[in-house]
């Protein structure tokens, strides 16, 4: 379901001129996230629109995600599911964002950066294999520096969803695209290995954004879009996504 509106999180908003005085205003604001949609009564999986500082935003929520103490409220930060969308993207594009948010696609750092700086998110990342089997992985914490910072990683407080622990080796990594090198390797990782962009070590033990294979393992380069330790393998995935949920 795409939805073109901005979520507004009261009536007031809308009807400003009636509702009167500035302080009432003030009591009403944009969503910022899917955690602000889910919370104005939008609570199917879809595309909506958010606000960040650059203006409107699409997003696509995950409302149905995790158990009961926290489902919905998620907003993808990366889908990955048929390989419609190039993933082997310059640094700009990785800043910025790119793909289909109803389909596959990247939200951007920098709306990453300005969503974590302000509030307290976890991560939860949804893996399938070409067998039908489903696993997850489950970060208490989650942040992203800023630019000037190389849009460091911060992910801590691994919790097993059957899918094991690949993003720890990941943590106070810089991010790195093939055109800017940030990472732990003499060669460049986007470059030698991955075909995508992430925070690579020296280099990783997943590959969200490399190549969709189509459950295909290449065996050498290690391109594929994997998740390692699911099942000790860099095979690639039939889908992979990546969504933070507000910490409340
Ligand atoms: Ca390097």
């Amino acid at each position: 379901m795409i939805t073109n509106m901005i979520v507004l999180l009261c009536l007031s908003a809308l009807f400003p001129v009636l509702m009167g005085t500035e302080e009432v205003k003030s009591d009403c604001f944009l969503a910022k996230d899917c955690s602000d949609v889910y919370s104005s009564g939008k609570t199917a999986s879809g595309v909506y629109t958010v606000i960040s500082m650059d203006g409107p935003l699409q997003v696509y929520c995950e409302m149905v995600s995790g158990g009961i103490n926290d489902r919905g409220h998620w907003t993808a930060i990366l889908r990955r599911m048929n390989g419609e969308v190039n993933f082997f993207r310059p640094w700009e594009s990785y800043k910025k964002g790119f793909g289909n948010k109803d389909g596959e696609y990247w939200l951007g750092l920098e709306f990453l950066h300005q969503l974590t700086r302000r509030y307290q998110y976890k991560l939860r990342v949804d893996l399938e294999d070409f067998e039908g089997q489903k696993a997850y992985a489950l970060y208490e914490s989650f942040s992203v520096d800023s630019e000037a910072d190389g849009y460091k990683l911060h992910v801590s407080g691994f919790v097993d969803g059957g899918a094991g622990d690949s993003l720890s080796y990941h943590n106070g990594m810089k991010f790195s695209t093939f055109d800017k090198d940030q990472d732990l390797l003499s060669e460049s990782c986007a470059m030698k290995h991955s075909q995508g962009g992430f925070w690579y070590n020296s280099c990783f033990y997943t590959n969200p954004t490399g190549m969709y294979l189509w459950g295909k393992d290449d065996g050498t380069l290690y391109i594929g879009t994997s998740w390692y330790y699911w099942k000790n393998s860099y095979k690639s995935l039939k889908s992979i996504s990546m969504k933070i949920r507000r910490v409340m």
